[in-house]
């Protein structure tokens, strides 16, 4: 049998650049700052580390927009301080993924200025160019089609000087690049991908990987909003036909540098809720993406076409279950394929704000749904401030706090589109306060010291530091044994000592229909996890657990509070038994 690759049993920390750790005092986290903390990181047990957008950019999407693949945004560093990044990883013995943007560029990439200087320029089909359509009444000029962009409004810009319009699928300071074109593609890969490959980085975590093949009639998006002028349209634009073919290349271009096949690629696969075309892009055998970001479990209680258009707080447990079930069937034995486990990233909110209890259930809510996604089959992803349960901007906060495209953008629509109607816009802010990308971007908090030890006392962060700072920080949660910062290194502790469960077991609903305890089973070869987690604040009776532990040996691994292991769950209890299966049974 080959070896496990390292990456499947492994668990990689996601770096948001901007808010992690700042160096200098100027209010921004930078790669200096990152690399201050790598012991910290290496003290939790995790094997790798995703760096989000390091690269030089305008930040109209904190660096989602790259202006240049080969410089560093001057305010997080230089091209060494990556260098001394990567060295101190591997140093370490953790490993390093970058974030690979090239779906779209900064409209201030080099390659897009040229694009738009003329209609003949030899860049010109380097990006996604049409004429307007008239609307036959008005004689109205029109974008070429009815898609939103991700960010609101049409996916298309008008550029006076050349009389066309491009295509850009998030902001307008975000044109999507011509998949096309094979000049464009060798671009791409020679200097987003290469470069750094050059430099001894382990992979990639790929931004929506399932994008670069578009419908070449470019069709008009089926009315699901009618009153939008322009209509969702991802269905028509993700998981294109030439996809398989842009993969393979991408593949190759790993594999010139890593011959064996130890670097890797998480591809974000937003929209894709269907097993089987998942499946398309994770098996083993068609050789596209060593794993995928799901999106099942953190779309649970947003808007179908618009995260905001929510209700908060109104999930059921039988729905958030449903959704940790879909993700966890890709490796359930029947497929070659493998995905990620994950509850938090920087474009969602803060997991206890959503499934636990920020206020006096806290700490223990923290801890239940650390067990949840530690439990769960993939390769486990681990968000800054998750492991210390840092929380979701208070609501008293003013709306002027949230600085995220999407969510300005969000609000001066209902703003717009409603007149100022009081009662749409307090809707809108409670929409914001629940699911913005914001909430993932405030800053580490460190220390009780001012601005939580991320950056100097007299600084200005560039987003407000959180009010609860001198209660959720890494130092106190250091110093304390029973923190959630200590139960996240327990998990990730036991998580590699049974790998064969807890990584690769395959996940079994144990009550699908219950409203206040999930409980699973993860079974691999010769043991099982029987999970049960109190999702609310009553004492539950788990009805099925002597059954599950009947006549077999079993101990509680983990668990967030004390006890012997059989009786009800209290508020917000978890508990992860292991269970020999290999035990004869008792009459
Ligand atoms: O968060 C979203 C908008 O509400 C998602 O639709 C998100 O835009 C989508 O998951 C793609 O995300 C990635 O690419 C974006 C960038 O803004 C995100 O931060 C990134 O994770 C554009 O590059
Ligand atoms: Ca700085």
């Amino acid at each position: 049998m080959a070896p496990t690759p390292w990456w499947k049993n492994a668990s990689i920390y996601q770096i948001y650049p901007a808010s992690f750790q700042d160096s200098n005092g100027d209010g921004i986290g930078d790669l200096p700052g990152i690399i201050s903390r790598l012991d910290y990181i290496q003290s939790l047990g995790v094997d790798a580390i995703w760096v989000c957008p390091m690269y030089d950019s305008p930040q109209y999407d904190m660096g989602y927009d790259i202006s240049d693949y080969e410089a560093v945004y001057a305010p997080y560093g230089k091209v060494a301080d990556v260098e001394a990044l990567i060295a101190g990883c591997h140093a370490r013995g953790l490993r390093i993924l970058l974030d690979l943007v090239i779906n779209h560029t900064s409209h201030e990439h080099a390659w897009f200025r040229a694009s738009r200087s003329s209609r003949t320029d030899p860049k010109r089909d380097w990006y996604i160019w049409r004429p307007p359509r008239y609307d036959p009444a008005t004689r109205q000029r029109q974008p070429p089609n009815n898609w939103r962009s991700f960010f609101g409004g049409s996916a298309w810009a008008w550029d006076e000087p050349t009389q066309e319009y491009y295509l850009h699928l998030f902001a307008p300071q975000q044109p999507d690049l011509n998949w096309e074109n094979p000049a464009t593609r060798q671009a791409l890969y020679a200097s987003a991908m290469e470069f750094w490959l050059q430099r001894g980085i382990d992979g990639f975590r790929v931004d929506t990987v399932n994008m670069y093949s578009k419908p070449q009639d470019f069709p008009d998006a089926p009315i699901l909003d009618p009153s939008n002028p322009y209509q969702p349209a991802a269905s028509l634009f993700c998981n294109g036909p030439r996809m398989p073919e842009f993969l393979t290349e991408i593949n190759q271009v790993l594999r010139k540098y890593r011959p064996h096949g130890d670097a890797i690629t998480v591809g974000e696969l937003p929209a894709t809720p269907d097993r089987s075309d998942v499946l398309r892009y994770v098996s083993a055998a068609a050789n596209q993406l060593s794993m995928v970001f799901q999106f099942d479990i953190v779309d649970c209680n947003m808007g179908a076409d618009l995260r905001f258009n929510t209700v908060p707080h109104t999930w059921t447990l039988s729905d958030l279950r449903a959704r940790v079930a879909a993700t966890q069937t890709l490796m359930d034995g029947s497929t070659d394929g493998w995905s990620t486990a994950f509850l938090e990233n920087h474009d969602q909110a803060r997991c206890v704000s959503r499934w636990g209890s920020p206020g006096k259930h806290w700490e223990k809510s923290a801890k239940m749904l650390a067990m949840l996604v530690a439990s769960l089959s993939g390769t486990l992803f681990l968000y800054q401030g998750q492991e210390i349960g840092m929380t979701n901007a208070p609501n008293h906060w003013d709306v002027g706090e949230y600085k995220d495209v999407d969510s300005v953008n969000y609000y001066r629509y209902v703003q717009e589109s409603t007149d100022n109607d009081p009662v749409a816009i307090q809707n809108a802010k409670q929409a914001l306060d629940y699911l913005a990308r914001d909430h993932a971007r405030l800053p580490m908090q460190w220390s009780a010291a001012p601005q939580a030890g991320f950056t100097d006392a007299e600084a200005k962060p560039w987003m407000r530091v959180h009010d609860n700072f001198k209660e959720v920080n890494v130092k106190g949660q250091t110093d304390q044994e029973d923190s959630v910062l200590g139960f996240w290194k327990a998990l990730l502790g036991v998580r590699k000592q049974f790998p064969g469960v807890f990584a690769a077991g395959v996940y079994r609903d144990v009550d699908p229909e219950n409203e206040e305890v999930l409980v699973f089973e993860k079974l691999g070869r010769g043991e099982k996890l029987v999970v049960t987690l109190n999702f609310g604040t009553e004492v539950r009776e788990v009805q099925e657990l002597e059954g599950l532990l009947k006549g077999k040996s079993w101990r509680v691994l983990v668990g967030n509070y004390e006890g012997d292991g059989m009786e009800a769950l209290r508020p917000y209890e978890g508990r992860i038994y292991l269970v020999d299966v290999e035990t004869a049974t008792v009459a």
